[in-house]
């Protein structure tokens, strides 16, 4: 399984106009993106996103940055591995220690402001995208193409 993953371009990446290149980045990875909207989250909003880290220290700024600015989010698909290979794509979380080539590494700001989202799991992967799109927002169904 694990042909789904979802993301967010988090708002400094966006507020440098980084969204085309790691968008580009991303297709390059070998993922298609099935669903894709740029909003922007109320503080509220960014809590339930990231109520699984209501306890960590960083949950507070965590959430005040993710409702600072536009985001994009999107449902990505890859045949196999998604949700891992997503994540070797992207690379570390802090963006100094992420490896040379990787989103973070090109496009993060720092450990906070680390570029983009990437779900952890198959069950986070659905829940994520659950959040931010209904069934008539994704677009699973397409024609198949080679890439
Ligand atoms: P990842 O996004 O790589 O799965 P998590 O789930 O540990 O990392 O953390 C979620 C988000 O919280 C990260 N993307 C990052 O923006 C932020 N974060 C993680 N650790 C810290 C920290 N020590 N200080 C500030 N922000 C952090």
């Amino acid at each position: 399984m694990s042909n789904f993953t979802f993301t967010i371009l988090k708002p400094t990446a966006v507020d440098k106009g980084f969204t085309g290149a790691i968008l580009h980045a991303v297709n390059e990875g070998g993922f298609r993106i099935r669903a894709m909207k740029m909003l922007r989250m109320s503080k509220a909003e960014a809590q339930a996103f990231y109520a699984v880290h209501k306890d960590r220290p960083f949950y507070e700024a965590l959430t005040d940055f993710m409702s600072s600015g536009p985001i994009v989010a999107a449902i990505l698909e890859k045949k196999n591995n998604a949700v891992e290979d997503y994540r070797k794509l992207i690379g570390s979380t802090n963006p100094a220690e992420a490896a040379e080539g990787t989103i973070r590494k090109k496009f993060g700001t720092n450990l906070q402001e680390n570029a983009v989202h990437g779900s952890d799991s198959d069950e986070n992967a659905a829940i994520e995208s659950s959040f931010f799109f209904s069934t008539k927002d994704r677009f699973l169904d397409d024609r198949e193409v080679e890439m």
